[in-house]
């Protein structure tokens, strides 16, 4: 059973554990660690893409959605994997991406063929008389939304790279593929979906011409800012209205209890349309991207959070796959940033999600363009975001060559210092790791998800929060300057039950304290 507010640790097999020697991480590399992610105390593992793909968007590429790439291992390795995270108390979660596949899938080949079955599976338009793209829409990528297949003599349509051909998802074929893949992996025993752009699904069917283009704004954070595909209101026929059956019957499938989780990340990020696709049992939860993007301004985030004033029931999280590494990015990458954000996290309500190796405070690490492969980050090369810096294998051992992650060569660059890797952290009490595990025993014991069970009270540069839980209450507050102590009158007896930076009288810069009943 799914509990309330659900923690969530987000893995990229590709650079978690590697057991092969290949130099990437596969499934049995996970199963040999998955002690160490249940002592964080996670409710749910969101194992990252594994299936069959040419790797050109870091597994999003999907060429079969019910097989496991042979560079992860095989079907029964995952099976294994299921059963090792199951006994370990935990849920298993895994990524869907419907919005597109591989340019390799049989579906797509078979549709350029015009094969009678899956001719309509994709987006096909023909040219304007003039024989350009049939609209200006630029992709999520930045090049235009549509290449011409010589063979079909029409255009497809493409969100992302052009080897990521967009699925029709009004298509009945289309929508049976989708439910016959999810039951396909619930009855390996997956307890939940992510559900890679769900806000992008679906678009006019007349796809007429974005409006002029805005100015181009280039963000080190977000990369493009000008989105001309953008979210449309159509995706909500797909959740709502006669697609409202979708969810619902997600769930009668599934026959047990799922967690369904969104990805809203179209060029309308807000919090607002993410928390809309939750409404009437749609999504558990949509998490987006736009709270994030602050750049390095932690006063920012909070005033953020202040403005939403306690309606945040939307899945926090700090880095993914897609974002750099926050204590670089919100921060000063510093052992003191790392908890003060743990802290967040643990007293923020609703989901949250954590990316692996925010428990060892990675920093973002600097990669030189030919170390990179993400094709966004080639594209706007060097204003790139940092995709592929949070994808950095994870450092295990201090003493070991490629710190215990591979015997062979890594497929990213490893720089980690030593006090990064988990054995050096895992016997110092006061190390982010330790912290972390503390964080989210408390987090666990609150599980917040209803916001009217805190009340938010912000200055300039410090929030606190009061939580009152299972006839408990308590007080936190977390300090976002970070130059400026903070004085927080108290008793002198009073020891909070988790603190960073706290000496007694004062929250130093990055300090956070929660104290019980205060
Ligand atoms: O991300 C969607 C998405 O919006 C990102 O591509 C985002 O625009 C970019 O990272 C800048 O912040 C999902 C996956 O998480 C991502 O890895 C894939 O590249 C993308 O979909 C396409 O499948």
């Amino acid at each position: 059973m799914w509990p309330d507010a659900p923690l969530i640790y987000n893995l990229y097999p590709r650079s978690f554990n590697d057991t092969s020697g290949s130099g990437e991480g596969d499934l049995k590399g996970v199963i040999e660690k998955l002690d160490h992610v249940a002592s964080l105390g996670v409710d749910a593992i969101w194992v990252g893409p594994f299936f069959i793909s040419p790797l050109a968007d870091g597994g999003y590429d999907i060429a079969d959605h019910r097989t496991v790439d042979p560079r992860y291992g095989t079907l029964d390795d995952f099976d294994d994997l299921v059963r090792e995270i199951h006994d370990r108390g935990m849920l298993v979660m895994i990524d869907q991406v419907f919005n597109h596949t591989s340019a390799e899938h049989a579906w797509f080949q078979a549709s350029i063929d015009g094969d009678e079955e899956k001719a309509d599976c994709y987006v096909w338009r023909d040219p304007k008389p003039d024989g350009t793209p049939p609209n200006n829409w630029i992709s999520q990528f930045g090049m235009p939304a549509w290449t011409w297949n010589h063979r079909r003599q029409q255009y497809y349509h493409h969100q992302f790279l052009s080897c990521q051909p967009n699925l029709n998802l009004r298509n009945d074929l289309v929508k049976t593929m989708f439910r016959e893949t999810m039951e396909f992996w619930l009855d390996r025993g997956v307890d939940g979906f992510r559900f890679d752009v769900v806000t992008a699904y679906l678009f006019d069917e007349d796809m007429p011409d974005n409006p002029p283009a805005r100015p181009v704004v280039l963000s080190k954070v977000t990369g493009p800012n000008h989105n001309p595909y953008s979210y449309q209101d159509h995706v909500y026929d797909l959740l709502q209205g006669d697609g409202a059956a979708y969810t619902e019957n997600m769930r009668k499938w599934a026959g047990k209890d799922i967690y369904l989780l969104g990805e809203s990340n179209t060029g309308n990020q807000s919090v607002e349309v993410a928390q809309s696709f939750t409404r009437e049992g749609r999504l558990d939860a949509c998490y987006t991207t736009d709270p994030m993007q602050v750049g390095n301004d932690p006063i920012a985030l909070m005033n953020i959070l202040k403005a939403l004033d306690g309606d945040w029931c939307t899945p926090w999280w700090f880095t993914s796959h897609d974002q750099p590494r926050h204590i670089s990015r919100l921060g000063d990458g510093s052992d003191a940033c790392a908890r003060f954000y743990a802290t967040l996290l643990a007293v923020l309500p609703g989901a949250a999600i954590m990316f692996q190796g925010e428990e060892l405070a990675l920093p973002q690490p600097t990669l030189a363009k030919a170390e990179t492969t993400d094709p966004f980050d080639l594209l706007y090369w060097p204003d790139a975001p940092g995709r592929e810096g949070p994808r950095v294998p994870m450092p295990w051992k201090s003493r070991k060559k490629n710190y215990g992650f591979t015997t062979g060569d890594p497929w990213l660059p490893m720089r980690w210092e030593r006090d990064r890797c988990v054995d050096q952290q895992e016997g110092a009490e006061d190390s982010v790791l330790n912290y972390y595990r503390r964080a989210m025993a408390f987090r666990k014991e609150v599980r917040l998800n209803a916001p009217d069970k805190l009340r938010v009270d912000a200055s300039t540069s410090a929030m606190s929060l009061r939580i009152a839980r299972g006839g408990k209450d308590w007080m936190v507050v977390l300090n976002f300057s970070t130059t400026e102590s903070l004085p927080v009158p108290t008793r002198s007896a009073d020891t909070p039950v988790l603190q960073t930076g706290w000496d007694g009288r004062r929250l130093l810069p990055w300090g956070a304290a929660v104290w019980e009943g205060l």
